[in-house]
């Protein structure tokens, strides 16, 4: 199973303030980010749509990264904010979103990937729509994936990563579990999500489906677990 998305605008118009808040992000303006947000969810604004509109921001300084105009401090001082934005959201989030028991995933960020952010919101939306989560953390290597899979076991093996040099460790994975884990039914999958994921790299490490976003992910873990499909 595959999915096929487009990239998101760089400048979302998701709601008024939009791409003033992603702007903010992206001018590594800390206090006047957190109090843009403070007041959107004030407004009642929808918090996945903050959520994505500080992603946006963040490509932009991940861009800036790259190219050179910002140094490794810009992208941890993006990271803080990423990071207070989130405190703030997710417990909202939590409280609107809920849903019945729909299965069990083990999730954690591959080993070499220390990146965090997006597989929290990832963790804590498994949960809000029913899902037991045991969350591994991050930089998890392979073996620990085997193990712990052994101990919870888990409908669903899920991987962030957010590098494209740990395609290697995503693939090592996966076949440690295909080859090792005593799953008697054969009924665990995998899935990996991150923003570079895509259809080949899906294919090379031998997933059985990607996302690039968190609600992806979700309609992907419960089509995976609907008894339909697992009988
Ligand atoms: Co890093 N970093 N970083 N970084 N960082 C990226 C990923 C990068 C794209 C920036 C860039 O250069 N443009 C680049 C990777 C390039 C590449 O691999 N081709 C990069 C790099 C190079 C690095 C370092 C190597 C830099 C260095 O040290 N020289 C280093 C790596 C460290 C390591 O992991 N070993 C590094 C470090 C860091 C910080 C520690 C400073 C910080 C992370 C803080 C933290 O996570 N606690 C950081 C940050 C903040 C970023 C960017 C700017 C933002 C990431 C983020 O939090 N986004 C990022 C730029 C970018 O993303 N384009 C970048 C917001 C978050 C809500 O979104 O994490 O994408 P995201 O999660 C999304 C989706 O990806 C998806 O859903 C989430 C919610 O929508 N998703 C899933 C994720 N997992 C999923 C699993 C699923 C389903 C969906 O199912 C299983």
């Amino acid at each position: 199973m595959t999915s096929k998305e487009s990239e998101m605008p760089n400048k979302p118009h998701l709601f008024p303030d939009a791409a003033n808040l992603a702007q903010l992000l992206i001018d590594l303006k800390e206090e006047e980010s957190l109090t843009l947000v403070k007041k959107l969810l004030t407004q009642g604004v929808d918090p996945l749509q903050i959520v994505e509109c500080c992603q946006s921001g963040m490509r932009d300084v991940g861009k800036y990264y790259e190219t050179g105009r910002y140094y490794l401090s810009g992208l941890m001082m993006g990271g803080e904010i990423l990071r207070q934005v989130m405190d703030m959201v997710l417990p909202i989030l939590r409280k609107q979103i809920s849903g019945s028991s729909s299965g069990r995933i083990m999730m954690g960020t591959v080993q070499g990937d220390i990146h965090d952010i997006g597989k929290n919101l990832v963790v804590m939306m498994f949960r809000c729509h029913g899902f037991e989560v045991l969350d591994l953390g991050v930089d998890v290597p392979p073996e620990n994936f085997l193990e712990q899979a052994r101990e919870f076991k888990p409908d669903i093996v899920a991987m962030s990563a957010l590098l494209t040099t740990v395609h290697e460790a995503i693939r090592e994975t996966i076949r440690l579990l295909h080859e090792n884990y005593d799953d008697p039914e054969d009924k665990c999958r995998t899935i990996v999500g991150g923003g570079f994921m895509n259809d080949q790299v899906c294919q090379y490490v031998g997933a059985d489906c990607w996302a690039r976003d968190a609600m992806t992910g979700i309609r992907y873990c419960q089509k995976l677990t609907s008894p339909s499909l697992k009988s």
